[in-house]
């Protein structure tokens, strides 16, 4: 009997949810079954992320194409997966790192092995007839177990909280916010499906609110939440305070807030620059100090990228200030790279860690970086990127790993829906982490 292992792999450019390519792979086992996973891309990307490689010929989707990054698959790296168990993540992902052999995957691009690497998932569950969550708790397991690391670091698979964007700024929208997410968490909310009818509520009330005040209540960012041209950071912040009090839930109670300052793309020669506010120049401190007023004035449990993405020091004072009672959450600063981690635990810099598979390149990677962190005692938030798809993956990642939440954008355009949807499948088998 066949053993049913990869007896075929082909890439091909795709475009994501921005109209950019990105990189699918599809992947046939030896009885005929496929399956597939597209690689995610971002806009604002931490510096030490994985390389995306991209063709830079300005004749084809201005340099975007990337034509390279699918025939690396297609010439390099499907001739050595040929034959390999798809249930073998570490051995699949292996061969890619020893052929690659670069700190930020340089030789084959970042989204060729990802979408490698994911698309091996997906067969490995199509071999084995579980659901994909099943089967990549399966893979950590075995990950934890011949890597030194306690299994026991990940409880068993739990639906995580959605933080959902419903304002967006920065590199993810026209407006002319600094800040690029305000997002909300329905952490009173008694199981997920009533999670996504609070969300559509607030976002529905969000949409009145602004435009009854005259701001762009139907413009969206790259992530589906409202981009509107407001006069201060502060006021996104208390348009969504008022869009959950309207959608008749309790601010705090019932749903909190969260932010993602991504401020390193307004941080330059070691100083914070607000255009929203007037054009203001902030020192990290003074920055942390705006964090700590917002805190106080408003119910924000999460800070992502408070600071930016090396500014160290920064972070240091900025978790001594607020680390005992907000999330605050390393995405350009930690990268999903584990090294990045070690030195976060080491500084005491930030208490979470934002999960991007893409940023590191491989599910095993990954699986490291999660090891490390919890091992820290630290909180995981799995993330999509700006730039999505209609692979749904996300959503069975972060239940296998038992994420504390789950960021996936806003709760419209169906690359973001294809992940909160998978996820009402799976609520209906597996438990709310947050209740
Ligand atoms: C982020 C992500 C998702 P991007 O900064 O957290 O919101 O954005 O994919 O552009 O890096
Ligand atoms: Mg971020």
């Amino acid at each position: 009997m066949s053993e049913n292992n990869i007896s075929s792999i082909k890439a091909r450019e795709v475009l994501d949810s921005r109209g950019r390519p990105t990189v699918q792979v599809e992947i046939w086992l030896q009885d005929g079954s496929t399956a597939w996973a597209i690689a995610p891309s971002g806009a604002s990307t931490g510096s030490a992320e994985a390389l995306e490689l991209r063709d830079g010929n300005a004749s084809r989707y201005s340099g975007l194409g990337v034509l390279k990054a699918v025939e690396n698959v297609n010439t390099r790296i499907a001739p050595a997966l040929i034959g390999l168990a798809p249930e073998n993540q570490s051995a699949i992902d292996a061969v890619m790192l020893d052929m690659d052999q670069t700190e930020q995957k340089t030789n084959l691009g970042g989204n060729a092995m990802i979408a490698v690497s994911l698309a091996a998932a997906h067969a490995g569950a199509v071999k084995t007839g579980v659901p994909l969550y099943q089967h990549i708790r399966a893979q950590l397991v075995a990950w934890c177990r011949s890597n030194g690391h306690s299994e026991d670091l990940f409880s068993e698979p739990t639906v995580p909280l959605p933080m959902t964007n419903m304002i967006s700024g920065g590199l993810h929208a026209g407006g002319n916010l600094d800040f690029q997410d305000v997002l909300i968490m329905p952490v009173g909310a008694p199981d997920y499906p009533t999670c996504l009818e609070w969300i559509v509520r607030v976002y529905n009330q969000l949409s009145k609110l602004l435009t009854n005040d005259g701001y762009e209540g139907w413009l969206v960012g790259d992530e589906g939440g409202y981009g509107p041209r407001l006069t201060s950071n502060r006021q996104a912040v208390e348009f969504v305070i008022r869009a959950i009090q309207a959608a008749g839930l309790i601010p705090g109670d019932q749903v909190t807030l969260a932010l993602d300052v991504a401020a390193t793309h307004f941080y330059r020669d070691g100083l914070y620059h607000l255009n929203a506010e007037g054009g203001q120049v902030l020192t990290a401190d003074q920055m942390t100090e705006r964090l700590c007023d917002w805190v106080d004035a408003f119910p924000i449990t999460s800070i992502e990228d408070g600071l930016a993405e090396d500014d160290w020091d920064g972070w240091q004072g900025l978790c001594d200030a607020l680390g005992d009672e907000v999330e605050l959450v390393g995405d350009d600063l930690f990268t999903t790279n584990v090294r990045r981690v070690r030195k976060g635990i080491e500084l005491s810099a930030a208490n979470s860690v934002l999960v991007k598979v893409n940023q590191i390149g491989t599910l095993s990677e990954t699986f490291e970086t999660m090891a490390v962190a919890r091992d820290a005692g630290m909180s995981m938030v799995i993330s999509a990127r700006s730039g999505e798809s209609e692979d749904w993956t996300l959503a069975d990642l972060a239940t296998a790993v038992s994420g504390d939440r789950i960021k996936i954008g806003s709760i419209v355009r169906s690359e973001r829906l294809a992940k909160y949807n998978r996820l009402l499948a799976i609520a209906e088998d597996v438990s709310c982490g947050w209740v």
